[in-house]
């Protein structure tokens, strides 16, 4: 079996993207998965433009996107993935659409079809904080929670598709008094177990 696993590029004047950081140190085999890594550029249409490529290409049973979201304390798996692109700054090819469909022909919203429960209990069994979150928000990475599943639906039928959303690095935050990080090593840690639960649902 074979997840895809991908990191987005920085964003938003950081220097640094944590998810992509992360996603580069996994292991390449968990709980007998090979793991597949992809760095996707944010920005809008192009990170499924890159992920439909890649899924041709390595045919994954999984795809899994991890993203940062700078302000959350926790590893939180989302679980669902709105139609609808409504970008509060301007993503790294300056986008910025406002309530606009990702899909006018897809539905209003996609229960992400992952085991979220079982990955959550997963990272906390290896004492990292984490919880289900039920918002992507509306930028890029519901873009890509949404558009995935949507491209799974539509043209990759029998696959998975799911999102990780991370906190900031401790060096992101130097200058945010109050603003909340992880370590790198923890992330890491927390993203791997978030896999084997999932090898391990699928090879049940
Ligand atoms: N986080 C952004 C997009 C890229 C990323 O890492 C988001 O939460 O939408």
């Amino acid at each position: 079996m074979k997840i895809l696993v991908t990191g987005f590029e920085p964003f938003g004047g950081e220097k640094i993207n944590p998810s992509i950081e992360a996603v580069k140190r996994l292991p390449d085999n968990i709980g007998g998965a090979e793991i597949i890594k992809l760095e996707i550029p944010t920005v809008r249409w192009k990170t499924l433009k890159k992920i439909d490529q890649a899924v041709e290409k390595y045919n994954p049973d999984v795809i899994i996107s991890v993203g940062q979201a700078g302000g959350r304390s926790d590893i939180n798996v989302e679980r669902v993935g709105i139609n609808v692109d409504d970008f509060r700054i301007e993503d790294n090819e300056g986008n910025q659409p406002c309530d606009e469909p990702i899909d006018a022909a897809g539905p209003d919203g996609y229960f992400l079809n992952v085991p979220v429960k079982a990955m959550v209990d997963n990272i906390r069994k290896h004492q990292i904080p984490a919880s289900v979150s039920d918002t992507a928000g509306t930028y890029v990475c519901n873009h890509v929670a949404y558009g995935t599943r949507r491209m799974i639906e539509t043209k990759y039928p029998g696959k998975r598709s799911g999102f990780i959303h991370i906190p900031y690095l401790p060096q992101q935050v130097m200058d945010k008094k109050g603003v909340p990080s992880m370590s790198l090593q923890v992330v890491v840690e927390g993203l791997a177990a978030a896999l084997e639960a999932i090898a391990e649902e699928i090879n049940k």
